[in-house]
């Protein structure tokens, strides 16, 4: 038990001090981040420096020599005390003049980025108890589509997020790439993120929503422009048609149990809205909100219990025989 605890201690003591930058507001990879940092470093910076000149000022006060016997007629020494006064205000004074800046500072920064911006797609997040819905937005229909968990942006440019909630308030946070941006049931809200370059940011809800807030995780991939548009180019397919008997088998379980009822296979007759869509769940790199890696074990495992992987969620146990769960299980990984 020691030894498990001891290396517990050693891993996270490790990974604070390797500072991976996956998800961190200090190593910002977009405007709004940086606009963040920069306004974290001003802060440290100034505090500490302020910080320094008082326990510089506390020493010289403590370890100042005093006259042995006070002068017995106690008179004052008007220089003195007018000196005293001088610095007494001038240290009001650079307290009001550094709070007036620090308040100057975070406004216009905030507004930098609080203020709508010209962008050029829109995506909007629907948080539920405990995933993240995401649809797509376009002017033809057909040129939507939705997915989850999973936030694919062209690097490069500005997207704007659209936030709703039909259940309790979230929070969506991507540290590397903004600020917190609440999602309020009967409010829309609204974010625009950009990311400097191609990579894989991750973020996860950041206002306590229910039991598996934790498990609320998301990861924003972004792309190069080309990247970015084949992939988009094979979201909007409808799902792949089973190839073999055994994927055919798949399709059949899913779309006759409970499933279907609750989730949306685009090209099939699974169209429920309960769940994240799957029409290409096999392109995702997670199960559940980045509960678990997207892999065939994981899914069976997830499939046949989710309570037991991810307690409380709103996905149900459907019982199912062991061949029609590998098979649907298969399926599934086959839907890129
Ligand atoms: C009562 C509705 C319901 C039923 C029935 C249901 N699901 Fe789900 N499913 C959900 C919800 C809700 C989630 C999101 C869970 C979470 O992340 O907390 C989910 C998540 C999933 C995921 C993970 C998706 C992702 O992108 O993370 C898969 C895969 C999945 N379900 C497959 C199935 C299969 C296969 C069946 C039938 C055997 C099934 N579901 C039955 C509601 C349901
Ligand atoms: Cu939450």
């Amino acid at each position: 038990m020691r030894g498990l605890a001891a290396r517990g201690y050693l891993v996270a003591v490790l990974s604070l001090s390797s500072c991976s930058p996956l998800q961190s507001a200090l190593a910002p990879e977009g405007d709004t981040a940086d606009a963040i940092a920069w306004l974290f470093w001003f802060f440290t910076i100034v505090c500490a420096v302020v910080w320094l000149i008082v326990m510089v000022l506390l020493w010289i006060s403590l370890t100042r020599k005093r006259p042995d016997s006070p002068d017995p007629q106690l008179k004052p020494d008007r220089s003195r005390e007018r000196r005293i006064g001088i610095v007494i205000a001038g240290g009001i004074g650079a307290t009001v003049v550094i709070l007036a800046v620090f308040t100057g500072a975070s406004f216009f920064s905030n507004k930098s980025f609080a203020e709508p911006r010209p962008h050029g797609l829109t995506i909007k997040i629907t948080g539920h108890q405990w995933w993240w819905q995401l649809n797509y937005e376009a002017h033809q229909a057909d040129q939507t589509f939705e997915t989850a968990n999973e936030i694919h942006i062209p690097a490069g440019q500005a997207v704007r997020l659209d936030f709703e909630s039909p259940d309790v308030i979230h929070s969506f946070w991507v540290p590397n790439l903004a600020g917190k941006q609440d999602l309020i049931p009967g409010r829309f809200t609204e974010l625009t993120i950009r990311a400097d370059k191609a990579g894989i940011y991750r973020g996860q809800c950041a206002e306590y929503c229910g039991i598996q807030h934790a498990h609320m995780a998301m990861y924003v991939v972004a792309q190069e422009p080309q990247d970015y548009a084949a992939w988009r180019a094979q979201q909007l397919k409808p799902a792949v048609v089973p190839k073999s008997a055994e994927l055919r088998r798949g399709q059949q379980v899913f779309i006759s149990n409970a499933c279907a009822l609750c989730h949306t296979i685009g090209g099939t007759s699974a169209g429920g809205h309960v769940g994240p869509d799957l029409t290409h769940f096999g392109s995702r790199m997670t199960i559940a909100a980045g509960t678990a890696r997207n892999s065939f074990g994981n899914l069976t495992g997830w499939i046949a219990d989710p309570q037991h992987i991810k307690p409380y969620t709103r996905m149900p146990a459907v019982a199912l025989s062991g061949p029609d769960l590998i098979a649907v299980s298969h399926y599934l990984e086959s839907l890129k």
